[in-house]
């Protein structure tokens, strides 16, 4: 009878361990903010949604608003960030598996939009590849979230579009 009533508890827990960044719209209480906008992300949350809408087709640039300062792991093996490049080593390739991005650093900001994800680096331009919200994590294992530290100030900020989509967006100019 005990594990019928704990069952739901461990769903939940493994909802969180292997779920993704792809919550349901329907269930937002705010209204989509579109860029220019600013927001966070939390070093120690699997996926952070911004509230901010992304737009198929769209060129957006990621900047920090303040100096970051990230920390992953704990002494002796902490490490310490001051950007979104995040970090890596060789003795921890065999590894990388464990990583929601295993070509990426630990700490690499990914960003994820109708359901696709992709790495963001600062102040480089990159096109949105569907139109939805625009949520966020730092790339560590699934299980390793508990031992980072810090919050990102960033902001976004369209910069253009892609070729071929000046044309027939549905939006004057
Ligand atoms: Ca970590």
């Amino acid at each position: 009878m005990k594990a019928i009533h704990s069952l739901p508890a461990a769903l939940l827990i493994l909802t969180g361990l292997v779920g993704g960044c792809a919550s349901s719209d329907a269930t937002r209480p705010c209204p989509p903010r579109t860029p220019p906008a600013a927001f966070c992300v939390d070093s120690r949350k699997p996926c952070n949604s911004t509230g901010i809408w992304l737009r198929k087709g769209r060129v957006y640039k990621v900047v920090a608003r303040k100096p970051l300062k990230l920390v992953d792991g704990i002494w002796p093996w902490r490490k310490e960030m001051t950007d979104l490049n995040g970090w890596d080593e060789r003795a921890l390739a065999p590894f990388s598996f464990l990583k929601r991005h295993p070509a990426d650093p630990y700490f690499a900001l990914i960003g994820t939009v109708g359901g696709k994800s992709f790495r963001i680096r600062e102040a480089t331009p990159f096109p949105a590849p569907a139109d939805g919200e625009l949520r966020c994590y730092l790339n560590d294992s699934r299980l390793m979230y508990w031992n980072n530290c810090g919050v990102a100030p960033l902001c976004i900020v369209e910069v253009g579009r892609e070729a071929g989509e000046r044309r027939g967006s549905g939006e004057g100019e």
